[in-house]
């Protein structure tokens, strides 16, 4: 503080605040008892466990104020370059475990609510998931946060606030139903509402010429004005005071709009028409192919990245009185296409309000930007009708064709006049319904684009992208996922991470990932055996509680929990798996008593939701159920095998499911899992894979060596030609055997998963019937080694030691060192 009379005023205020917030007991006791009286206005004397947390949580909230405050005040001392993060979807899950974990102090609140008379699990469970995404894509920007957050990266993470999350799946009848997730209807203490933080965003309207100073201007008139106001989550790093900001957008009515109306005397319908533009950011879209060209999808896209470029651009404004070191402050990742409208919104506003001139705005642009991908398939990539575009942001459709024009020309000038190669590369497609490309976009305005594990660079090199890639070789890089230790081994298997830090002699790992790799060191000690055994036997007990009380079925925890959970998709073979469990109640069943001593007891377990409109996958989900009923309900199996279906997969379930699991399953056909982080969780936590050699599992098995896991499957070369063979690819007799038993209705509904089963047999494009026979190989080798305990658990310790490629710290590291260019920046504790 630069004059001695601002810094005695500070210094006044700081001992009237009472300094810092303190973390004793007492302190947080306090704290917790201030909260129930006056946040949550309940007596201090008499509250239950819901209320317990909301103050709890409001306590926690204080502090990350406190931490964030003095992060961001740091940030804008040293003016570093900061990264601004724009992703329309975030996985946060439940944020209060992770909080005071990364805080350092969970032991102290554990404490403190102990006295009070609570206990902090239960206190933890009445808090609901943060379910702002779909999938993947969504939890990796989540665990990007934490690493970015951790690593003191100066950074902005940017998306929408939507009211509805992701949505819920009720099951009825094993049918899958879905229900709103209205998340935000008890409060939500974990942000900040910057009422003051509000840009307006502009839709519809005309653009018209000006002459402005002897220069040919484009105005843009809107048609529609709404506002968006900033919500602010914090999200502290572990180990650091440093706390950044996760900055979501809601959309609210704007005071411009309508001004007209209400003057004109249509004062009720004015008021009612405003009500509509905060739909904009409602709901969040599930990853249906339907949503492609809706017009609000495309609204809650611009409205995240005007607000967001807008609010990026008044922050380097802020402290620079010109636009020269633009590109030397400043770097913007795109997490997918979603948001790649911001690189015309960059245009517009540096063209059109800033009157920097186009190929001054162009450098900038071509410096900032940076783009992941997450797809492998043509059709995963998106798409924007051009009738669209043109009625919803003219201004941005004029400056994506500048864009295109430009680069049409120069391509011309290097390839000649290839038309053919021409219309693939430009960033308009031409036919029926006329589109932008949006990846096209993305990748002709980014420096970089990144994929997200190596086999998935290679098939954005040689087959999505190639053309791209042959004319820009320099663009094109990969970043292999991870994820982050901190949420799935710290908040989610307090045993296991005791259990490290233990045998390491040192919390380090929790920052420093490497070190995980010197249990190598004791991958064969008996005494470390043990305790790794108990670790997962509690695990396995409380995820046996869970099942019991969500499904009233008793499993035994003798039994190898054999997990499969994420989205419901063909390529992803939850069938696959199913038709394995089908082969192998028919086994049990015709063995005699003395085979069946033999039998590895399995507890089947699958879980994930299906997208709304994904008929297919949710017949397997009805199948799972029909099978289950019948498997679980034979008791001349008994405990030799269960199948349970785990209803609402998210974030929560996923920190109870992981650490249970003894084997873990992923099956996508060769090609088509641009990566995979659900297998990096489970394989932190000790457990087994069986997995084909698809997308991240090709890097797994160079970290822990095939032996170590059970692989099967067509490699990806070899998936073009079985494909080719179509109906006269031979397949196993027990593969067609189970597919008989579904179509004659040994579990019921036979008309109904006639499509099904047809999808698997003739075309069988996912190629479950070339598979099966190696499948079921891989399953005997697991079921072999579950029988030789010691073996099973060394292999389990050489998969947590072998985890430390797959954490996200890696994968930010290199991201901000090789494509962002940003260097730490730690606020003094
Ligand atoms: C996933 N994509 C990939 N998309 O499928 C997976 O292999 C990868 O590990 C992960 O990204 C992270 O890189 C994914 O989750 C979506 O959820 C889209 C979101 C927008 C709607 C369409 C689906």
């Amino acid at each position: 503080i630069e004059s001695a009379e601002k810094r005695t005023k500070a210094e006044r205020m700081f001992g009237l605040l009472d300094g810092f917030l303190k973390n004793d007991s007492i302190s947080l006791q306090k704290d917790i008892l201030h909260h129930v009286a006056y946040t949550v206005a309940r007596s201090p004397f008499s509250f239950d466990d819901f209320e317990a947390y909301q103050a709890l949580a409001h306590s926690v909230r204080d502090r990350l104020i406190e931490r964030c405050h003095d992060t961001q005040i740091y940030f804008n001392n040293k003016d570093p370059k900061r990264l601004y993060f724009l992703s329309l979807e975030y996985l946060m899950g439940r944020s209060l475990s992770n909080s005071v974990i990364n805080l350092g102090i969970r032991d102290q609140y554990a404490d403190a609510l102990n006295q009070l008379g609570f206990e902090f699990e239960v206190v933890a469970e009445q808090e609901g998931d943060a379910a702002l995404g779909n999938g993947g894509l969504a939890r990796l920007s989540a665990c990007q946060m934490d690493s970015l957050a951790t690593l003191d990266y100066p950074v902005w993470g940017y998306g929408l606030r939507y009211q509805y999350g992701l949505f819920r799946q009720v099951i009825v009848d094993g049918f899958q139903h879905e229900q709103p997730d209205y998340w935000l209807n008890f409060g939500n203490p974990w942000e900040i509402e910057r009422v003051h933080v509000s840009y307006t965003v502009k839709f519809y309207g005309t653009v018209k010429e000006e002459l402005r100073n002897g220069e040919n201007c484009k105005v843009w008139e809107p048609g529609e004005i709404v506002e968006a106001v900033a919500y602010d989550n914090p999200i502290p790093g572990y180990g650091t005071r440093n706390t950044i900001t996760l900055r979501l957008w809601a959309a609210k009515p704007s005071d411009q709009q309508d001004m007209e109306s209400y003057n004109t005397g249509d004062y009720i319908n004015a008021v009612l028409n405003r009500h509509g533009l905060e739909n904009i950011s409602s709901i969040l879209y599930p990853d249906d192919r339907s949503y492609q060209g809706k017009e609000l999808r495309l609204k809650q896209q611009y409205f995240f990245v005007s607000a967001s470029v807008q609010d990026i651009i008044r922050r380097f404004k802020d402290t620079h009185s010109n636009f020269d070191e633009f590109p030397e402050k400043v770097a913007l990742q795109l997490n997918d296409t979603h948001p790649s409208l911001a690189i015309a919104e960059v245009m517009r506003l540096l063209v059109d309000v800033e009157h920097l001139g186009w190929d001054r705005a162009w450098d900038m642009v071509c410096k900032i930007f940076s783009f992941t991908t997450h797809t492998v398939s043509r059709e995963g990539l998106e798409k924007i009708p051009v009738d669209l575009l043109s009625s919803l942001l003219p201004r941005h459709l004029q400056i994506i064709y500048d864009i295109n024009f430009n680069f049409m020309e120069e391509l011309k000038k290097r390839i000649g006049l290839d038309y053919d190669r021409l219309s693939r590369m430009s960033i308009i497609e031409e036919g029926a319904v006329k589109s932008i490309r949006m990846a096209n976009l993305a990748i002709v305005c980014s420096h970089t684009v990144n994929g997200v594990s190596r086999v998935h660079s290679e098939l954005l090199k040689t087959r999505l992208f190639k053309d791209f890639y042959e004319h820009w070789p320099h663009k094109f890089h990969y970043k292999t996922n991870g994820v982050t230790q901190r949420r799935w081994i710290v908040v989610s298997n307090p045993g296991l991470s005791s259990l490290i830090s233990k045998w390491l002699g040192t919390e380090a790992w929790i920052r420093n990932i490497d070190l995980l790799t010197v249990l190598q060191e004791h991958a064969s000690d008996p005494d470390l055996h043990r305790e790794w055994k108990m670790v997962k036997k509690v695990n396995k007990m409380r995820l046996a509680e869970y099942i019991e009380a969500m499904s009233g079925l008793k499993v035994s925890i003798d039994a190898m929990f054999d997990v499969q959970t994420k989205r419901i998709h063909e390529y992803k073979r939850q069938l696959l798996n199913i038709l394995g469990i089908i082969h192998r109640y028919d086994c049990i069943k015709n063995m005699d008593s003395k085979d069946r001593k033999r039998v590895v007891p399995r507890v089947c377990i699958i879980g994930g939701k299906a997208a709304p409109g994904y008929e297919i996958a949710k017949k397997i989900i009805k199948l799972c159920y029909a099978v289950a009923e019948k498997i679980n309900d034979d008791s001349d199996i008994g405990d030799l095998l269960k199948l349970v279906f785990i209803p609402d997969y998210n974030v929560s379930v996923a920190e109870l499911v992981i650490p249970g699991a003894d084997l873990s399953q992923h099956l996508s056909t060769a090609g088509h899992e641009a990566s995979g982080t659900g297998s990096m969780k489970f394989l932190m936590n000790g457990c087994l894979l069986l997995a084909t050699e698809d997308g991240s599992t090709i890097e797994i098995i160079e970290e822990i060596g095939a032996d170590n896991m059970f692989l099967f499957g067509a490699k990806l070369h070899e998936v073009p030609a079985l494909r080719e063979e179509g109906p006269s690819l031979k397949v196993p007799l027990q593969f067609s055997r189970v597919v008989r038993m579904i179509r004659e209705g040994h579990f019921g509904y036979e008309d109904y998963f006639k499509s099904l089963c047809d999808t698997i047999e003739g075309r069988d494009h996912y190629l479950l019937g070339a598979d099966f026979g190696s499948y079921l190989e891989a399953q005997a080798a697991a079921d072999k080694v579950f029988v030789d305990q010691e073996k099973w658990t060394r292999m389990s310790i050489l998969s947590t030691a072998g985890s430390g490629r797959f954490s996200s710290d890696k994968t930010i590291e290199d991201y901000a060192e090789k494509t962002w260019g940003i260097q730490p920046c730690r606020c003094p504790l």
